[in-house]
C-alpha cells in the first residue's frame, strides 16, 4: 500500500508537533508548509535526522509552495496566531480569516480531493471559512476542537476520582469557546456513572455536584490556563495529539465516533452551521453524525453555545470574509 501523504499547513508549534507525531507513527509523508522561508525546512530537516532513532521511513518536507502539497491525502491546517494572555479565541477572527482565506485557496488548487482537518482559531468560523471558500463537500472538511475538550475533561475526571484515563468517556460538545458543553450526565468510567462515583466518594449529593461543577468550568477555561502559564502561546501537544486522533480515524477507516466539529443539516436542530458533535469517522471523512438526546438543562447550554457559534459567523460575515 502507498504511503499517505499528509500536508500541513502551518509549521509553528502544533504543526511541528504533528509532523513529528506522524512520523512517529508512520502515519504517512508529510509536507510542511508555513510562508516563514526556511522555517518549514528548519523543522522537517530536525524532525528527520531523529528518523534513525524513531525506526522511520517517512519523508519529511518543509515547504513555501503550495505546488508540494498536491496529491495530499489529508490536510491539517493550523496556520494563524494563536492566543497571548487575556485574548479570546474570538479575538483572533480578522487575521486568522484573512489567513484561511488564502489557505483554503491554496489547498483548493493543489489538493482538492484531499480531506482536512482545521485546527485554527476561532476553530468555528475557521472551519465555516475554509469550507466556503475552497467549496469542497462538507464531510471532508471538519474541524479539531472536541477531540481536545474531551480529553482535557476526561484527564480532569481521572484525576479527581483516581483511576486510569483509559477508562473515562467523557464528551465535550457545542462551539470550541468558553459556551462550550461538558456532558455531565453521559460522563462514565468504563459505563459506571462519574456522578455516582463522586457522590460515594464524598458521601454528599451536593459537594459531588460542586466537584463535577469545577472540573467543567476548569475543561472550559482549559485552554486560557495553557495560555496563562506559558506566556508565549497556546496550548500544542494536546491539539497535536487530538487532531491525530482523528487522522488516524480516517486513515485506518476506522468509524470511530468522536467529538467533531462538522457541518449540521438539521441534526441537533442546527441547520448550515458548524458545530461540535458526534460523529463517525472514517475513511471518507465525516460518514455520519450521530444524536442524542439533551435533557432541558444540557439543551439550553447546548442553544447558548449554538448562538455563540452563530454570532461569531455573523461577525466574520460583517468583516467581509
Ligand atoms: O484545539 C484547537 N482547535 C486549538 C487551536 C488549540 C490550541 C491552539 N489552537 C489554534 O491553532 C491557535 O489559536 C492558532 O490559531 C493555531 C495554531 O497554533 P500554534 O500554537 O501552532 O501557532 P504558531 O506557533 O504561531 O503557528 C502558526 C503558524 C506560524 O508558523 C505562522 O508562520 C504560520 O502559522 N502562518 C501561516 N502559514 C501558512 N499560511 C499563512 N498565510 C500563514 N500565516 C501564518
Amino acid at each position: 500500500m502507498a504511503r499517505k501523504k499528509i500536508a500541513l499547513i502551518g509549521g509553528g508549534q502544533i504543526g511541528g508537533v504533528l509532523a513529528q507525531l506522524i512520523a512517529q507513527k508512520k502515519l504517512g509523508d508529510v509536507v510542511l508548509f508555513d510562508i516563514v522561508e526556511d522555517f518549514p525546512q528548519g523543522k522537517t530537516l530536525d524532525i528527520a535526522e531523529a528518523s534513525r532513532v524513531d525506526g522511520t521511513d517517512v519523508v519529511l518536507k518543509g515547504t513555501n509552495t503550495y505546488a508540494d502539497i498536491t496529491g495530499s491525502d489529508i490536510v491539517i491546517i493550523t496556520a494563524g496566531l494563536p492566543r497571548k494572555p487575556g485574548m479570546s479565541r474570538d479575538d483572533l477572527l480578522t487575521t486568522n480569516a484573512k489567513i484561511m482565506k488564502q489557505v483554503a485557496e491554496g489547498v483548493k488548487e493543489h489538493a482538492p480531493n484531499s480531506i482536512v482537518i482545521i485546527i485554527s482559531n476561532p476553530l468555528d468560523a475557521m472551519v465555516t471559512l475554509f469550507q466556503k471558500v475552497s467549496g469542497f463537500p462538507t464531510h471532508r472538511v471538519i474541524g479539531q476542537a472536541g477531540v481536545l475538550d474531551s480529553s482535557r475533561f476526561s484527564t480532569f475526571i481521572a484525576w479527581e476520582l483516581d483511576v486510569s484515563v483509559r477508562d473515562i468517556n467523557a464528551m465535550v460538545l457545542g462551539g470550541h469557546g468558553d459556551t462550550m458543553v461538558p456532558l455531565v450526565r453521559y460522563a462514565n468510567v468504563n459505563g459506571v456513572p462519574v456522578m455516582e462515583m463522586l457522590e460515594r466518594k464524598y458521601k454528599d449529593a451536593a459537594k459531588a455536584k460542586e466537584v463535577m461543577e469545577a472540573m467543567v468550568s476548569r475543561t472550559k477555561m482549559a485552554g486560557g490556563e495553557v495560555v496563562k502559564l506559558l506566556k508565549t502561546g497556546s496550548a500544542f501537544y494536546s491539539p497535536a495529539a487530538s487532531a491525530i486522533a482523528m487522522a488516524e480515524a480516517i486513515i485506518y477507516d476506522e468509524n470511530r465516533l468522536l467529538p467533531t466539529c462538522v457541518y449540521l443539516n438539521g441534526e441537533f436542530g442546527v441547520d448550515g452551521y458548524y458545530v461540535g458533535v458526534p460523529a463517525v469517522l472514517g475513511e471518507k471523512g465525516v460518514v455520519r453524525i450521530v444524536e442524542l438526546t439533551l435533557d432541558e438543562e444540557e439543551q439550553a447550554a447546548f442553544d447558548k453555545s449554538i448562538n455563540a457559534v452563530k454570532t461569531l459567523v455573523a461577525d466574520m460575515e460583517r468583516l467581509g470574509f
